[in-house]
């Protein structure tokens, strides 16, 4: 075994650290120790904490290492930031919000930034969940912000996706894009200190009963099924599986004040029960697998084919514009190529 992967898995937080420097940079031995960890990880609970910028993701997040601290859990934190380039300061915002977890040996906190490649965002989170469930975390955060498909793949990681969102922030309905129904597990409104909250629960409300119903009409099971609607106090985060169909809580929060954590913290614990105890839960968390590797089957098919093919994309591209070759026959060509090597 690799002293490192050896270290890592002897709580060696600086071991955690350079695996994962390495594991985001892709050199060094990060895939052997990515290798030899995977068997001492599927241990952590991991939750992914979504939803629109600066709906107080963050100031949740410390809540919540707070609210696991006190159980005597240890809390891995990964904060990922998709649009680095343009929001430099988010990452600082998020280190800032949690940093008087940052002396607490109990708290491994870890930023990641976009590096533009296919799919690297959302794999190198993956790597840095898989590296802190070896090293022993007993939970696992990570905070993204709720936009792109990177974000929902990132979801995917998760045991359970939280949702974040606040009033204010204009129409909840839109500014939540539809993708994000299918990964949510829980909503979180939060800053219901502020004018607003009545109305974001009832839209939350609204779309999740429309998005059952249309998938109800539409016979489209894609593991995350929600049947019908539970009996519910609105805005309590009861619990709301129905049968054993799971539809998201929606649960109010004040995350400044540390308002609606436990009621949070209680709801992630029903869904775990719910994913571990019900056929609909263990389905969904093996359809969330499939996708995992398919996503990374891709990602390494496609990489091979770049390498291997080469000039031959660049004179595929070429041909294309000039309209000597459709678009179709050419990806057509290059697969056959690429099969035929
Ligand atoms: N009034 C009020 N303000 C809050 C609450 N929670 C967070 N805030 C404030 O909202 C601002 C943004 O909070 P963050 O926790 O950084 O939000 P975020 O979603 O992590 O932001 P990004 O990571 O930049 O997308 C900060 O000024 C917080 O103090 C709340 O419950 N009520
Ligand atoms: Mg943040």
């Amino acid at each position: 075994m690799h002293e490192l992967s050896k270290r890592v898995l002897e709580k060696d937080v600086r071991a955690v650290a350079r695996v994962m420097r390495l594991a985001d940079d892709r050199v060094g031995p990060y895939l052997e120790v990515l290798r030899e960890l995977f068997p001492e990880t599927g241990r952590s609970y991991v939750l992914g904490v979504t939803g629109n910028p600066g709906s107080g993701k963050s100031t949740l997040c410390d809540r919540l290492i707070e609210a696991y601290r006190k159980q005597g859990k240890t809390v891995g934190v990964i904060a990922v930031d998709p649009t680095s380039p343009f929001s430099g300061g988010a990452i600082l915002g998020d280190r800032i919000r949690m940093q008087r977890h940052a002396e607490d040996p109990g708290v491994f906190i870890r930023s990641v930034a976009t590096r533009g490649h296919l799919g690297g965002l959302s794999r190198s989170a993956r790597d840095m969940v898989r590296i802190l469930d070896a090293y022993g975390a007993d939970v696992i955060l990570v905070e993204t912000v709720g936009v792109g498909q990177d974000e929902l793949e990132i979801t995917r990681t998760a045991h359970t996706t939280l949702v974040v969102t606040c009033p204010g922030m204009g129409d909840e309905v839109q500014a939540i894009k539809a993708g994000i129904l299918e990964c949510a597990d829980a909503f979180g409104v939060n800053k219901a200190d502020r004018d607003g909250a009545d109305a974001a629960v009832r839209d939350l409300e609204l779309m999740i009963e429309l998005g059952s119903e249309v998938r109800i009409a539409g016979g489209k099971r894609r593991g995350h099924v929600v049947h019908g609607r539970a009996a519910r106090a609105p805005g309590k985060g009861e619990p709301s599986a129905s049968g054993e169909g799971w539809t998201p809580p929606i649960v109010r929060c004040v995350a400044t004040r540390g308002e609606g954590i436990s009621e949070l913290v209680s709801a992630f614990e029903r869904h775990k029960a719910w994913l571990e105890g019900t056929e609909t839960g263990r389905a969904r968390r093996r359809d969330r697998l499939a996708e995992e590797l398919r996503d990374s089957l891709r990602e390494a098919l496609v990489e091979s084919a770049v390498h291997e093919l080469g000039p031959r994309i660049e004179e595929a591209v070429r041909r294309v514009g000039a309209r000597e070759v459709d678009p179709y026959t050419a990806t057509e060509d290059l697969v056959a190529a690429f099969r035929g090597r």
